[in-house]
């Protein structure tokens, strides 16, 4: 009675935290930085969570090999008057994967044009070690995670052992520190979707066993908010975000791009319960990468349904990419 008590309250959690009573979410952003842009936006929109108070940005990894990724994430931590923001990269087997947007590449074009540390991706640190150096830190059930890219990272974390970093395994270290992991990935009921597939043992192997509640933004929500085309018709000079949407958007997405990094990282700062109404189940990944959904109210996962209005939930996206950096 009591584990179900304990189940309850976590998944209450998910469903109802807003975390701002407590002063700022200590958030992790795990990216792939390169093959789509939605990343690009998702990330201004959490700088703008930032200037407000709301988040705590901890580190900024990638889930992707790609020599430009590291350096495309501290362009836009840079630009937003945060380029201490620890950066690092997977290492071992793991996607290598660039843009697949022709014509000009935002990937290149940032790095050439913007102040960034790192050269190129293999230079940055190893993430897992970053991981476990920061989780380390922080207080207790504090630190959310919140991937939209690849599961890479995270299984490498919970399958690390103790080192001299922490005498901690990855699991243990997860258990103690990590209050939920917040990811744009799988497709709900059912579907084949990228951030699942590219990496599907990674894929398989955490939602299995990863343990504290994950909240998961499916294929559906993003692909159903298109936002940058205010961006692009800013005029807005010298700004790494509406330059990447103006080199993508007019090209190949007219109508503006799918949200899908964009909504998994809002809600992973401010809670659904605002946006969106949420489902509790367990997701299984088969070998192929494709997934499938069982409804479940005892299910350690949950996934993000439509509440607010399309229009409304779009113009509030498309509002936090729009932030400008504060002057310090
Ligand atoms: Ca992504």
């Amino acid at each position: 009675m009591k584990n179900y008590f304990l189940l309850f309250s976590l998944l209450l959690c998910i469903a109802c935290s807003n975390n701002r009573t407590n002063g700022a979410v200590n958030l992790i952003f795990d990216t792939d930085m390169a093959p789509d842009y939605d990343d690009v936006g998702a990330l201004a929109l959490l700088h703008a969570l930032a200037d407000s108070g709301e988040v705590n940005i901890l580190a900024t990894v990638s889930s992707n090999k790609c020599p430009t990724a590291v350096p495309c994430i501290e362009v836009i931590n840079t630009y937003f008057g945060r380029p201490d923001i620890p950066t690092a990269a997977v290492r071992g087997e793991a996607a290598d994967r660039t843009t697949w947007h022709s014509g000009l590449r935002w990937t290149e074009e940032l790095p050439k044009k913007y102040p960034h540390r790192t050269k190129a991706t293999a230079d940055s640190e190893d993430a897992l070690k970053l991981y476990r150096r920061i989780l380390s830190q922080q207080p207790d059930k504090s630190v959310t995670i919140v991937t939209v890219g690849f599961f890479s990272n995270l299984q490498n974390l919970l399958l690390s052992q103790a080192d001299e970093i922490s005498p901690l395994s990855g699991k243990e270290l997860i258990d103690k520190k990590v209050k939920q992991l917040v990811s744009m990935a799988g497709a709900f009921p059912e579907g084949k979707e990228f951030n699942v597939y590219v990496d599907a043992k990674a894929s398989q192997y955490i939602m299995k066993e990863w343990p504290t509640p994950i909240l998961f933004s499916g294929f559906e929500i993003g692909s159903q908010i298109f936002t940058g085309k205010r961006l692009v018709e800013s005029g807005i000079k010298n700004n790494p975000i509406v330059d990447t949407y103006t080199m993508c958007l007019q090209q190949d997405d007219p109508k503006g791009r799918d949200s899908w990094d964009q909504t998994a990282t809002l809600v992973a700062v401010r809670g659904a319960s605002k946006y969106f109404d949420v489902e509790y189940g367990t997701i299984t990944v088969n070998d192929d990468g494709s997934n499938t959904w069982k409804k479940d109210p005892n299910g350690q996962h949950a996934h993000l349904i439509f509440k607010m209005p399309k229009e409304q939930l779009t113009a509030e996206i498309e509002h936090l990419m729009m932030h400008l950096p504060q002057k310090k």
